[in-house]
């Protein structure tokens, strides 16, 4: 072995340490950094969201998501329609090969936790099952990152107050 060949071998194993810390496998489906905001109390819904990566050649279907801090889980999609964010609600999430989805504030996909059933707190963590039609169940774990920012927030979530008094 050179040293050449030692030091890549050394830098790969400490960067597939980095990943395996928050990063899951659908079959060949990598599943990255499932994160969610922390919430005010009272905050009836909050946004989850996860990278998905298909490094394998068959295709599968993000179908559905649960968690026992909410009542449902819906995946929904954001989009800019006259200048007026709109959320809706999709069916599945197509993951054909090669497929990067990269879920973030305010654009694209996320994951809606409806009705929680208690209040996300920045440094907690909560399990959240993904359901892929062919993989089937998936258990990740959700990390809570700080409250956005005010801008961010109004932005994300148009139909929601900001109830401080
Ligand atoms: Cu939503």
């Amino acid at each position: 072995m050179s040293l050449r060949t030692v030091s890549l071998f050394s830098l790969s194993m400490l960067l597939s340490g980095a990943a395996l810390s928050h990063e899951y496998k659908a079959g060949d489906i990598a599943i990255a950094h499932p994160h969610a905001r922390a919430t005010v109390p009272g905050q009836p819904a909050a946004a989850a969201y996860i990278g998905l990566d298909n490094a394998g050649k068959a295709g599968d279907k993000l179908v559905g998501a649960s968690s026992p801090v909410a009542k449902s889980v819906e995946i929904h999609t954001m989009s800019m329609d006259n200048n007026v964010m709109r959320m809706r609600e999709v069916k599945a999430i197509e993951l054909a090969p090669g497929a990067k989805i990269s879920m973030k504030p305010g654009d694209g996909y996320h994951l809606m936790l409806l009705g929680l059933t208690k209040e996300l707190k920045a440094g907690d963590k909560f399990p959240m099952t993904l359901v892929f039609e062919k993989f089937g169940p998936l258990e990740v774990s959700v990390s809570v990152d700080a409250p956005k920012p005010k801008a961010e927030a109004a932005a994300a979530m148009p139909a929601e107050h900001d109830h401080q008094h």
